[in-house]
Parts: structure tokens; sequence; C-alpha cells
């Protein structure tokens, strides 16, 4: 069977005409895997908890299924160059497509503030690669400029092609489970993926494919929590850089999905996200980047809390990995003990097994 990518597998369900070229790397249709082992750990087992792999995508993150459908509108309206900020993914991901459609791509980054692996992929792809004294708000305040001056189209989330594209993640969830789960558990930085999620639920119930909606759970880093907080942050910190964020784009879209959903804004610590992101890899096999991890971080603190509701059914939570830990090498060397170096002799394995 052909593999199909969003545009060509939710045609119907986005701004899509003939004329739109097809600009994918067949991104989406990521897994929903079954958390059996997290979930007994957890001690939550009047739950089925359920982790989308969204690592899983051609560049490594959610955002290609964004990208996907603003670089084809990008190239349909003429545009001959795209421009993003970044914390790293969108960079990557604006790259890969910008490559793909033969289009220039220029990204604009907080100064030593992005993980290797997503440097590295905006770098091969061929984009130009511009780091700032400033922080991710700082970068983006300065694309909007720019992007009204020139004729380059802007790609970050406020891009509403962008929203159009994510939402199909939520669609796949409800195609899978034949049903939106109870709950949605996600990290936000600048809150385009919960405001994304949110529609694509909505708009599959109204198109009866869903009954329900789920309530929507958004978790930002202790440090860089502007949301919780209710304020912008200046200074935002936290080793979870992907969501190193003080004034997310999307505020509003996050409040009204947690609103609407009679969801929760909350926050995690760095100590809770790396205890999340160790878990995972170590209990069920996958490996997504940090910022990732503040999903479970956040299910982990609202099951200790008691804050989930339980019924006689178990009710259905989905986690969203949005990025691979293969993006951030460096955070994971650093978060577990090196391997030990021996002789090449049985004698010295004996040892230390
Ligand atoms: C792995 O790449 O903002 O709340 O510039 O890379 O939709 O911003 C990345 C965000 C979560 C937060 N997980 O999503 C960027 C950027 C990962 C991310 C988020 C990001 P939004």
């Amino acid at each position: 069977m052909e593999t199909l990518g969003i545009i060509e597998r939710y045609r119907d369900f986005l701004p899509i005409t003939e004329k739109t070229p097809l600009i994918t790397l067949k991104e989406g249709n990521t897994p929903l895997i079954l958390a059996t082992n997290l979930s007994k750990k957890l001690g939550a087992d009047s739950y089925e908890i359920y982790l989308k792999f969204e690592g899983l995508n051609p560049t490594g993150s959610f955002k290609d299924r964004g990208m996907t459908l603003a670089v084809s509108k990008a190239l349909e309206n003429g545009s001959k160059a795209i421009m993003c900020a970044s914390t790293g993914n969108t960079s990557a991901s604006a790259a890969a497509y910008a490559a793909k459609a033969g289009m220039r791509c220029i990204v604009l980054i907080p100064s030593g503030q992005i993980a290797l692996g997503k440097l590295s992929q905006a770098l091969m792809h061929g984009a130009k690669v511009i780091a700032i004294e400033g922080n991710f708000d700082d970068a983006l305040n300065l694309v909007k400029e720019a992007t009204k001056q020139y004729p380059i189209t802007l790609v970050n989330s406020i891009n509403p092609f962008r929203i159009e594209g994510q939402k199909t993640a939520a669609f796949e969830i409800v195609d899978e489970l034949g049903e939106a789960p109870d709950y949605q558990f996600m990290p936000v930085g600048n809150a385009g993926n919960i405001t994304a999620y949110w529609k694509g639920y909505k708009e599959y119930c109204d198109k009866g494919k869903c009954v329900n909606l789920p309530k929507m759970m958004g978790f930002q880093a202790e440090g860089a929590s502007p949301l919780v907080k209710g304020t912008p942050i200046k200074n935002p910190e936290t080793l979870a850089t992907a969501i190193r964020i003080g004034n997310p784009a999307s505020w509003d879209g996050a409040i009204r999905a947690r609103d609407e959903s009679a969801g929760a804004i909350d926050s995690v610590t760095d100590d809770e996200i790396i205890e999340a992101y160790k878990m995972l890899a170590e209990l069920e096999g996958i490996f997504c980047e940090p910022a990732s991890a503040a999903s479970v971080a956040g299910l982990k603190k609202f099951l200790f809390q008691k804050k989930l509701e339980k019924r006689i059914v178990k009710l259905r939570i989905v986690c969203i990995l949005t990025g691979h830990g293969l993006k951030d090498p460096e955070r994971a060397i650093l978060t577990i003990e090196k391997p030990e170096t021996i002789q090449p002799t049985l004698e010295s394995l004996n040892k230390i097994l």
C-alpha cells in the first residue's frame, strides 16, 4: 500500500485545492503505543495510557505535520523563501521541507540554546542559520518584522497552515482508538500544538468521527511557564530547550483549549522532566527529547495528586511525545552514567558483570 503523508490522508479536512503542489516527506502516521510498563510503575492500573510517538516523523518531530502544509501553500502562493524563529525543531523541519520544495530557508535561533541534532539538521538541509543574541521570543519578534519587509513566508505556527497540518495528529488518535481519549497530556511551548490538537478534535467530532472530546492537559517547564503564571516571562529557563519560551504566540489558543475542554495547564520542574525522560527510555523503550517528557511528567504529577477522574471502565489517556531523543544526545549523556572502559579480556569483563 502506498504511504500517505498527512495532506493525502486527510485532504478533505485541509485547505487544499487541485492547484496546491504536494510537498511531502510522508509525515504523520505515527504509532500510538500502549504503555504497559509505565502504567504499572505509576500505579495507574485503572487507566489505559498511550504514547503518541511523534519523534518518528521524517525530521524527528511533530513539526513536520504543519510544515508539509505551510510549505505546500507557500509554494502555491508563489513564495520563493520561508523563514522562522526556532528552539530547534521548527528550523529542522522548515529546512527539510524547503529543500524538498526547492525554496530558500532562513532560520533564527537563540544562540547556544538549541540541541545539536536540530542544528545539524538545519545546516545539512541547506538553511541559512542565524544565531540571535537573545531567546526564542526575541527571534520570533525579529522574524515577524523581517517577513513584513521582505517577500518571505513566515512558517512559525502563527502561520495558520501550520496549525491546520498539526491538527491531523488528533485525527490519527481518533481513527486508531475509535473515539477521542478521555485525557490528553502534552508539552506546551509556543502553544501552537495544543491549539492544533484541540481544533482537530473539535472538527473531527463535528464531522461525526467522535462523540466525546478529551480534557486537554498542557505542561510547561517551571522556569518557562508564562501560561501558568498568567504573564510573559522575560528570561525563560529550562534544560528542555525546545520549550524555553516566555511569551507563547498561541497564548489564547492554549487558554481556550484548557477552558473549553475543562482541562488544565500546569508546570513540571526540570527534575520531573528528566525523571520522566529516563522512565520512558528504561521502561518503554522510547527515547524522546526532554521537552516531550513533560507530558508524562505532568501525568505523573496529576496521578500523584489524585487529580484525575476514575470510572468503572478504564479511562484512556494519551501522552504526546513530540520529538525524538536523538535530537539532543548531549542531554542524554549528561543524564546517565558514562560507559565503563575495560581491557578486552574475559577477566576484566567478569569483574564488572
Ligand atoms: C519537542 O521548534 O517552538 O507548544 O521552535 O520542539 O506548539 O510550541 C518547538 C516546540 C514541544 C512545544 N515539544 O510545542 C520550535 C518550537 C517539542 C518542541 C514543543 C516544541 P508548541
